[in-house]
């Protein structure tokens, strides 16, 4: 079920392999991953952008910009982007109206923008009298955000889990310290997510044995400007004198032990972009439920032999039931050194082809994608 490929010039396949390639550098949250590459009339790739995560410029304007930073006339060439372009002024935008306030004439896209706010580009630009196609590399586009466009359709937050954890997969000793398992690298690494999500959670317990801040600090403890939402899910009352109340309003109680729930309430406040951090039984409640999109684990070359595991049950009493999760080169990579650490980037198990190709949304984009594979407007 893809779009007929022979319709595209081989250089408009290189390009989108370009596009989807400068994608992967940006990072996974309450975005989705997006390239553009700008072609000249004879085919050659004359600027790349990329989406570099909520509230940066979109791919299509990092990719005009970067042609305007090296002196090239937009006027007259194709867009060739892994999503269709927004048509909606959120953090930055309309797409839509910065490509055509590029001259461009002519846009190839390979998969509709499925968000309410954001869809409808395509529509716009075909008014306004630019050439228009999709479908092209629309499977592999789906694939580079399956988890993103199963928030988007299950109108939840994006959910990334993190673990910190020793090589034995402890998050504390027998006696209860935690800190600190990770080196100074993955603290900061940690810290610098918590700046870019919209909302941190952990369950009431860690608040009780731990009593964390939950915010966004610096290397000398100073503030991040932007900092998360600090979320508490559980049915046990949060202490008066609890740190992670703070004192700018930006705590939430979450009244219940139900994943769904929690994710629905933090939705309905505004949250695209969530991080779990513990402890284990809301690690192990969120990934047995499914409702994790991306892995971050710190694994310090430490063994504990005994103390808390990082997570318990989750409902698997056979190996054919395991969840078998993907290495992710998304963001910065799988697998990377942090300091004495290894950090490792995985997504979600939901993704293997036959569930893609059978979920709502996908049938829902297919048609869509392949009924909109047809040429209007043009200068
Ligand atoms: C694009 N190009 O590179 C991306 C798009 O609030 P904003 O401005 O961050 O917009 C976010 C929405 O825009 C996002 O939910 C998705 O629908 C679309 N993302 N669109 O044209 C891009 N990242
Ligand atoms: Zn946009």
């Amino acid at each position: 079920m893809t779009a007929d490929t022979t319709l595209y010039t081989p250089a408009e396949h290189a390009a989108m392999d370009t596009a989807l390639a400068a994608a992967l550098a940006g990072p996974r949250g309450a975005n989705p991953l997006v390239g553009a590459v700008i072609l000249s009339p004879g085919g050659e790739q004359l600027a790349t952008g990329y989406h570099r995560g909520a509230g940066t410029a979109h791919a299509e304007a990092d990719a005009i910009s970067e042609a305007r930073k090296q002196g090239i006339d937009t006027v007259g060439t194709t867009m060739v982007v892994t999503l269709e372009p927004c048509n909606h002024v959120g953090r930055t935008g309309p797409c839509a109206q910065a490509i055509m306030a590029a001259g461009i004439s002519k846009v190839i896209y390979a998969v509709d923008d499925p968000h309410d706010p954001a869809a409808g580009g395509a529509r716009t630009l075909r008014s306004a009298g630019v050439e228009v196609r999709s479908g092209l590399a629309l499977d592999r586009a789906f694939d580079l955000n399956r988890d993103w466009f199963d928030a988007v359709a299950a109108k939840r937050p994006f959910v990334t889990l993190h673990i910190a954890q020793t090589l034995d997969s402890r998050i504390a000793a027998d006696d209860g310290t935690s800190q600190w398992i990770s080196s100074p690298e993955s603290l900061a690494d940690n810290h610098g997510l918590r700046g870019l999500i919209d909302a941190i959670l952990v369950g009431t317990g860690t608040v009780l044995i731990d009593n964390p801040r939950l915010t966004a600090r610096d290397a000398e403890g100073e503030l991040f400007s932007r900092q998360p939402v600090r979320a508490v899910m559980g049915l046990r009352d949060v202490p008066e004198d609890a740190a992670v109340r703070g004192a700018d309003g930006r705590f939430v109680h979450l009244p219940t032990r139900d994943p769904a729930e929690a994710l629905g309430m933090l939705f309905g406040q505004g949250v695209r972009h969530v991080m779990v951090e513990g402890g284990s039984s809301i690690l192990s409640t969120f990934l047995g439920a499914h409702l994790v999109d991306e892995l971050i684990v710190y694994m310090a070359p430490t063994l504990l032999g005994s103390g808390t595991p990082a997570l318990h049950d989750l409902g698997i009493t056979t190996l054919k039931d395991a969840q078998h999760w993907s290495w992710d080169d998304a963001g910065g990579g799988a697998v990377r050194m942090l300091g004495n650490d290894l950090r490792l980037h995985l997504r979600s198990p939901r993704g293997t082809v036959g569930t893609i190709k059978n979920s709502a949304l996908h049938k829902s984009l297919v048609p869509r994608s392949e009924a909109a594979e047809h040429v209007t407007g043009g200068h």
